[in-house]
């Protein structure tokens, strides 16, 4: 086991886990060379909205020999069995940015799931690759601990709560849950349930820098209060990937890739499926390869 039974029960209670030291120094710089040069060549040096942007040229995560262990590496792939328990599914999203504008709102990113939050597990996780310090420098995951929904009020969450689990406490509003920056290195990886909430570009300022702002107060800070937020600490380099087990919910979460114009782009433009050595590596560290085109 990678992870231990504590790691893992402590996952599924936040919501969300570090785990240290997966890639070496020279490995962050190779990812980080890579990154800069295939992004600058498409978008230019600027800081990037990539919400506008045309991403029709990049393909995912695996078919990019300088890039693809990334994902193909025992210790993530362990930590993912672990926390998902069996066979852990990948077919091809995942992306990197460069550069990117920051990304802040209060967000999950599970797709089509109608099972009850706060009784089911939902086996579906995301993993960051944060290639920068993010312990003393801004612009790194922003989590809610222990979150499980952005369901809005109305009858279909009353409708949740009541029937199926009866507690009172997940009318509270889940932004007053605490939220905390996640401290990451160069080298970790942070991995989150998709009914997790949380954001991008997570704000630290100065002399307190282990307090977390909401978002919305983070933008004003930034725009009123810039001298006192603590700087990037070189350009922002991120891998993104999803990881799920054969379930329900996950052939309802590719529906949602398959009609997503971005996603299902990157996806077809991708190798990964056809590619000897991705296969014969992706055996042995007994990740599943799927074809979400078939
Ligand atoms: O940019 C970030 O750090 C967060 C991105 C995000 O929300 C996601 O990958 O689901
Ligand atoms: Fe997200």
């Amino acid at each position: 086991m990678m992870l231990s039974k504590n790691e893992i029960a402590n996952f599924w209670k936040d919501g969300f886990i570090i785990i240290r030291d997966v890639y070496s120094k020279d490995e962050i710089s190779e990812y980080r060379n890579f990154v800069s040069k295939e992004s600058v060549k498409y978008f230019g040096n600027e800081s990037s909205n990539y919400k506008e942007l045309e991403v029709n040229n990049f393909k995912e995560i695996l078919s990019y020999p300088e890039i693809q262990s990334v994902i193909l590496n025992k210790k993530l792939i362990d930590s993912v069995k672990n926390i998902l328990e069996g066979e852990v599914v990948y077919w091809g999203n995942s992306s990197f940015r460069w550069n990117e504008k920051a990304y802040r709102r209060f967000h999950n990113d599970a797709k089509n799931d109608f099972d009850c939050p706060f009784t089911t597990k939902y086996p579906l996780v995301r993993v960051g690759v944060y290639l920068q310090d993010h312990c003393s420098y801004s612009n790194g995951l922003k989590i809610w601990k222990g979150t499980r929904h952005t369901l809005r009020y109305g009858r279909k969450l009353l409708k949740k709560i009541f029937k199926e689990n009866g507690s009172l406490k997940y009318l509270l509003p889940q932004q007053l849950y605490k939220s905390i920056n996640v401290n990451t290195k160069a080298g970790d990886v942070v991995i989150w349930n998709l009914r997790t909430c949380h954001s991008g570009g997570a704000l630290r300022i100065k002399y307190l820098s282990n307090i977390s702002f909401h978002p919305i107060v983070e933008n004003f800070i930034e725009r009123y209060l810039p001298s006192f937020v603590l700087p990037l600490e070189k350009e922002r380099g991120v891998l993104f990937s999803t990881f799920g087990k054969e379930s329900n919910d996950l052939n309802n979460y590719i529906q949602n890739n398959l009609k997503h114009p971005e996603i299902s782009q990157i996806i077809n433009n991708s190798s990964f499926l056809g590619n000897e050595y991705v296969n014969k590596k992706s055996l042995e560290l007994g990740l599943k390869l799927k074809n979400i085109f078939m």
